[in-house]
């Protein structure tokens, strides 16, 4: 198994609704190790980076707009196929499709505020880990639970 890293961030909400703590929660309980964390307020710049691939869809200046309305939760995971184990954690981004059990299915009701991002791609989460974090705010570990999960 490939063993990855991959981006996360917990979006403007979650804090005001206090449920920061249930959703990385989730993510530990899964397996995922956390090797970054840490609170910030995303700049404009930033935001429209990241989500770059958007920039000409319509939901593009009110998806900056919340993704700068407040502080974020930015996570760097890493585990046997990271990427895609976050994605099914967090369920499909529209959130009729997302099922009870995952993170938008049992946290979101609308697509514009569907409450995590999670990189769709190796290489996406490359770019996104160096856009959010320095190489030394990276910390890997090692515990003897990796043998149980
Ligand atoms: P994901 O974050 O699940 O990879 P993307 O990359 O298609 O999904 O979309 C990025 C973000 O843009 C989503 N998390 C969501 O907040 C927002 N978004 C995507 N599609 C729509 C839409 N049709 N209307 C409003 N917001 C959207």
């Amino acid at each position: 198994m490939a063993l990855e890293r991959t981006f996360s961030m917990l979006k403007p909400g979650i804090l005001s609704r206090r449920i920061a703590g249930e959703i990385i929660q989730r993510i530990e309980r899964k397996g995922l190790d956390i090797i970054a964390l840490k609170l910030m307020r995303v700049s404009r710049e930033l935001a429209e980076t990241n989500y770059g691939e958007h920039r000409s869809k319509a939901f593009f200046d009110e998806l900056v707009e919340y993704i700068i309305s407040g502080p974020v939760i930015a996570l760097v995971l890493q585990g046997d196929n990271a990427v895609r184990r976050l994605r099914t954690l967090c369920g499909p981004t529209k959130i009729d499709d997302s099922q009870p059990g995952t993170i938008r299915g049992d946290y979101a009701m609308h697509i514009n505020l569907n409450i995590i991002h999670a990189s769709d791609s190796p290489e996406s989460a490359a770019r996104e880990i160096a856009l959010f974090f320095k190489p030394e705010e990276l910390f890997e570990w090692k515990d003897g639970n990796n043998d149980w999960i």
